[in-house]
């Protein structure tokens, strides 16, 4: 009897591409010789949750959830009903896990205490984003930021536990509806992305350790907003274009930084006139992207400081964005600081 014996693929089976998600996890969970589980099983549930939006919004069409809720968010926006429907599956299944004592959702006031005080962890979500994009079958995103809490699990959830700079993360990611479901994540060794296979129901490693080319030739920007921006950003824009770079704008934060991730390129949203802080919300937009950004080799910025350094003060605090390729995101920094300071001392 001849008996062969078995070649493992090239990368030792480990992080092979086609390693499902819950394998992957594990495997992961290696990394880190005391870790408990609980964030393995926490980044578990939420891949769960993601699989029953994705089956709504695959289906929204047929199903009567389109359109909208009948009620605004605390940011003033009208809220779809997807956007409701994808707020209660996340919390449903944050709030069954056990691991996580408060969630920060775009979606709701106030923080949710979750009554837990033996999670660990607290979890800033956007359970829909790009809303203006549900109806009309365009990518649509969620983004997750996950935080160990400060102070003792088993005490009362704290302000300090909620309102920790993007630089405390342990983990973040993004799912993307799009022409196929990604699940994207880092828990701080780098950044691994999952794409669904609808018919098993499995998330399946499809792009090991994501690297972001330095630069790019994609700007994306609401350049409808033109008239509304601050000088150094109307040049920054300007030199986009006399360099021929192509304008890719989707207006689903999701689909359009995996795109620049992957491609290289830079997504922009400044202040504008109407919002003078910037339209996307600190702590459910910015640092989760901002985060699994600095961990591919990307950048993120508000134009002049790190989004990771940014101390929040408020739930919904919304800052401008510049994310994407290292060298676009220095680029466009350097003028619009040029510009203010210009502006300062004339
Ligand atoms: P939302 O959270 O209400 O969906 O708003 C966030 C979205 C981003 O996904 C997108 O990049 C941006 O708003 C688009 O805004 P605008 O229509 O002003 O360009
Ligand atoms: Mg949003």
């Amino acid at each position: 009897m001849k008996i062969i014996t078995y070649q493992p693929d090239e990368s030792g089976l480990a992080y092979a591409v086609g390693t499902t998600l819950d394998r992957f996890i594990k495997l992961k969970q290696g990394d880190f010789p005391f870790a408990s589980g609980e964030l393995s099983q926490l980044l578990r549930d939420i891949a769960l949750a993601a699989k029953i939006v994705n089956r709504e919004i695959t289906r929204a069409g047929l199903s009567n959830i389109g359109g909208a809720f009948g009620q605004t968010n605390v940011q003033g926006e009208e809220q779809q009903k997807l956007d409701v429907i994808a707020n209660i599956r996340f919390i449903r299944a944050l709030s069954k896990g056990g691991e996580v004592c408060a969630i920060v959702s775009e979606e709701e006031d106030s923080v949710i205490d979750l009554q837990n005080s033996s999670g660990k962890y607290v979890v800033a979500i956007d359970p829909l984003d790009g809303s203006s994009n549900i109806d009309v079958n365009i990518s649509i995103g969620t983004i997750f930021s996950i935080y160990r809490r400060k102070t003792p699990a088993g005490s009362p959830v704290l302000k300090e536990d909620i309102m920790q700079a993007g630089r405390e993360q342990v983990a973040a990611g993004y799912v993307l509806y799009g022409s196929s479901t990604m699940l994207v994540y880092t828990t701080g060794c780098g950044v691994n992305g999952f794409t669904y296979e609808q018919s098993l129901g499995e998330f399946f490693l499809s792009h090991p350790t994501i690297h972001a080319p330095k630069t790019g030739a994609i700007y994306s920007v609401n350049e409808g907003s033109i008239n509304e921006w601050e000088d150094g950003i109307k040049h920054y824009i300007t030199l986009c274009k006399e360099r021929g770079y192509s304008a890719r704008y989707i207006g689903s934060l999701v689909a359009d930084f995996h795109r620049n991730l992957l491609k290289g390129g830079v997504y922009l949203y400044p202040a504008t006139l109407k919002n003078p802080s910037g339209k996307l919300r600190l702590l459910y937009e910015a640092n989760a992207l901002a985060f699994i950004a600095e961990q591919a080799g990307a950048m993120a910025t508000d134009g002049v400081q790190r989004i990771l350094d940014i101390v929040p003060t408020d739930l919904h605090q919304r800052t401008p964005l510049m994310i994407g390729s290292s060298e676009m995101v220095t680029e466009a920094g350097k003028m619009i600081s040029a510009f203010t300071e210009k502006a300062m001392y004339s």
